[in-house]
Formats: C-alpha cells, sequence, structure tokens
C-alpha cells in the first residue's frame, strides 16, 4: 500500500489512527458474476431500460411509485453508463416476454418460483453475440414489502416489512445483467441488509461492488459526479448459497473479542465503560468510479441517532487509499469518553469525509453509528 500521509488539521483528544486495509482481492470479482454467452458480455444495445410499471402494483397515489423511482435513480446516479427510468404507470397489460420491460407484484407462484422477487430477461442474437431486449422484474404480491424507510418497521432490525427499495435495487441489477455474489457484502446478495442507516431511516443503494459490474458492463457516464464515499455499520456474514449474508458491525474489546451486548430497537447495543479501550468497527465503501486517497473520518459520541459534526469529537483516521469498488470492515481503536453517563445509551457514530473534502453524488451515506450503553 502507498500513500501519501495528509493529516487532517482537526485535533482530537485521542491520537490519529491509519486504519490498515486488508487486501486488494475484491477488485475484479464481480467480473466473473454477469451474464455471458460464448466468453461475450451481455448486455443492452440501448442502455436504457424504461419500466412499465402496473396498474394495480402502483395506483397513482401508492408510495410503492415513489419507493421504485427512487430505485431507478440511485442506479442512475451510479458511474455506469446505464439509465433506468418510467415509461408507463398504470399498465393494464402485463406478461412475460410480451416486449416491454414491465414491473408488478403478482401472486403466481409459478412465475417467482418461491422467491420473494425475480428478474425475468430475454435476449436475441446479433452480430454474433446476445443483447437483452426486455426485463420483468415480478414481486410476491403475497410478501409484507415497505416503500417506507423507517427502520424500526423494516426487516433487517428485525421488523416486519421488507424494503422494497433494496429488492428493487437487486433485481435490476440482474435486469442490467449482473449475476448473484456471495463473497462479500453486496446487493446481488442479501440485499435487505444492505443498507445505511441513520437518523432511522435506511437507504437502498446499489454500492460498491454492483456499480463496479455496472461499470464493467456498460462503462463510464457522462455524469459529472462520479465519485461517492459511504459507511455503514452492516458487515459480510457468510455464504449462503449464491448470496452473501450481512450482519451488523460490533464494537471489540480490546483483544478484539465482541464486547458484551443486549438487542434495542432491533439491532445491538454495546455495553462498554466509561474510559475503557474497545475498536469501532465499521465498513467503509467506494461506490465511485475512481480510487480515494487519505479518506479523512471523525469518531462521535451522539446522544440520538443523528451524527453530526457538532457531536461530541473523540476519535479520528483515515484510509490511506480506499480502491473503486472497494468494501472494507474495518475496526478503528477508541477510548470512551469518561463525561458520559452510567446506564444511558449512545450512539458512537462515524462520519466519512467529514470535512467534505470529495465532490460526492451520494452524501446522505456518510453517517452511521453503533449502539452503545455505558456500564459500570
Ligand atoms: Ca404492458
Ligand atoms: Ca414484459
Ligand atoms: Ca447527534
Ligand atoms: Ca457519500
Ligand atoms: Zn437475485
Amino acid at each position: 500500500m502507498t500513500s501519501k500521509i495528509n493529516l487532517p488539521t482537526t485535533v482530537w483528544g485521542g491520537c490519529l489512527i491509519l486504519l490498515l486495509t486488508a487486501s486488494l482481492e475484491h477488485a475484479n470479482a464481480y467480473s466473473h458474476k454477469v451474464k455471458t454467452s460464448n466468453n461475450t458480455k451481455i448486455v443492452w444495445a440501448n442502455p436504457q431500460i424504461y419500466w412499465h410499471a402496473g396498474a394495480k402494483s402502483f395506483p397513482a397515489d401508492s408510495p410503492f411509485r415513489a419507493s421504485l423511482v427512487l430505485a431507478n435513480y440511485w442506479w442512475n446516479q451510479t458511474p455506469a453508463r446505464f439509465t433506468f427510468g418510467i415509461a408507463k404507470w398504470g399498465d393494464t397489460s402485463l406478461k412475460r416476454g410480451n416486449g416491454q420491460s414491465e414491473i408488478w407484484f403478482s401472486n403466481d407462484q409459478g412465475a417467482l418460483k418461491g422467491a420473494p422477487a425475480i428478474c425475468y430477461t430475454w435476449m436475441y442474437s446479433s452480430g454474433g453475440r446476445l443483447w437483452f431486449k426486455e426485463a420483468d422484474i415480478i414481486f410476491d404480491a403475497g410478501k409484507l414489502w415497505s416503500p417506507h424507510t423507517w427502520q424500526y418497521d423494516l426487516t433487517p432490525y428485525r421488523g416486519p416489512y421488507r424494503p422494497l427499495i433494496t429488492t428493487a435495487i437487486h433485481e435490476m441489477g440482474h435486469a442490467l445483467g449482473l449475476g448473484h455474489e456471495n463473497r462479500w457484502y453486496n446487493v446481488m446478495g442479501q440485499d435487505y441488509t444492505h443498507v445505511h442507516t441513520h437518523y432511522d431511516r435506511i437507504k437502498g443503494y446499489p454500492g460498491a461492488d454492483a456499480t463496479q459490474g455496472a461499470l464493467f458492463l456498460y462503462g463510464k457516464s457522462n455524469t459529472y459526479f462520479t465519485e461517492d464515499v459511504a459507511v455503514t455499520h452492516w458487515k459480510y456474514a457468510s455464504a449462503s448459497g449464491e448470496y452473501s449474508t450481512h450482519t451488523p458491525t460490533v464494537v471489540y474489546n480490546q483483544n478484539m473479542t465482541v464486547a458484551g451486548w443486549d438487542l434495542l430497537n432491533g439491532s445491538p447495543r454495546f455495553h462498554v465503560k466509561r474510559g475503557g479501550s474497545y475498536h469501532a468497527e465499521f465498513t467503509y465503501e467506494n461506490n465511485g468510479y475512481n480510487s480515494q486517497y487519505n479518506v479523512e473520518l471523525a469518531m462521535y459520541i451522539s446522544t440520538n441517532t443523528l451524527i453530526t459534526t457538532s457531536d461530541q469529537s473523540f476519535a479520528g483516521g483515515y484510509i490511506p487509499h480506499l480502491p473503486a469498488g472497494a468494501v472494507w470492515t474495518l475496526t478503528l481503536p477508541v477510548v470512551i469518553p469518561t463525561n458520559l453517563t452510567d446506564g444511558m445509551t449512545y450512539y458512537l457514530g462515524v462520519i466519512f469525509d467529514h470535512q467534505g473534502k470529495i465532490s460526492e453524488f451520494d452524501g446522505t451515506n456518510n453517517a452511521s453509528y453503533l449502539q452503545i450503553k455505558i456500564v459500570p
């Protein structure tokens, strides 16, 4: 790893820590998980899908419309040269293989094949290779879906509703030509735990690995903002068939065992002592086109789930090199401030690029937190 060390000007009570990064082995992995024929990638000749949305599934006043528009939007924000849009709301004739790319809810278990949602694609042959010509996404109408983002209602936080947006983004990844990926934290694995959560709201997003896959398939867009770094309190857990599974990041004791914890609002709350030494774990992502260097971060103690630079800053560090497509789960040593109150719950927050030095297409994914409780 090479790095020009450029110390942040902010001074913390603690020391400035270099976050050591593990390996570059992830770099091209997505490329194995795209659809190919005769070793040629299968893509859309005209890189855009404009959906026909089902009339009963997405009626005029339905909040599911906004969820679908947002899934399109976050894909369109990536640096890959591909556009999603809506061709028509209120489509009353929905059918697999009818030449229109459509999206709807259905109880047809034969079509769903037991999945909560599924994407079908059709191809044609031209110039000695295959091209996509239609993609249909079907959601299981019998499942509890939410178009909303309030985290406590949602499956990643043990609520009953699966967020529509994460699954829509996953299925749209298939529509682009991406396959499943089980080797790291990514949306083409278990999509509903691939979220940014801040101030009680989740956000679905394509993320670093799927974006690299889309770049591999379609090349770079001409959009002005092609960069984005992000941080989340989710990380890779394991492979489950073709899917990655994800689990919350944690607080470690000094000896790297997981600190004691209980559940609060559907996620772990770690028990820590004032003045105690721990390691705070988060997953840092580069969802953009270019590698980033010397990306700074600051950690905060907050009394609520809104992490801002006005909260009590108590630790900091930087990542010397975060390659495009990186999804790195890293720990930072921290000492819990002594001015906190026993028995109280706080939020150990992080803001990635807290001084806003990187021009990003998404500024809403730079803060995350771990729940902590001060114990004697
Ligand atoms: Ca139609
Ligand atoms: Ca169709
Ligand atoms: Ca706060
Ligand atoms: Ca960002
Ligand atoms: Zn899938």
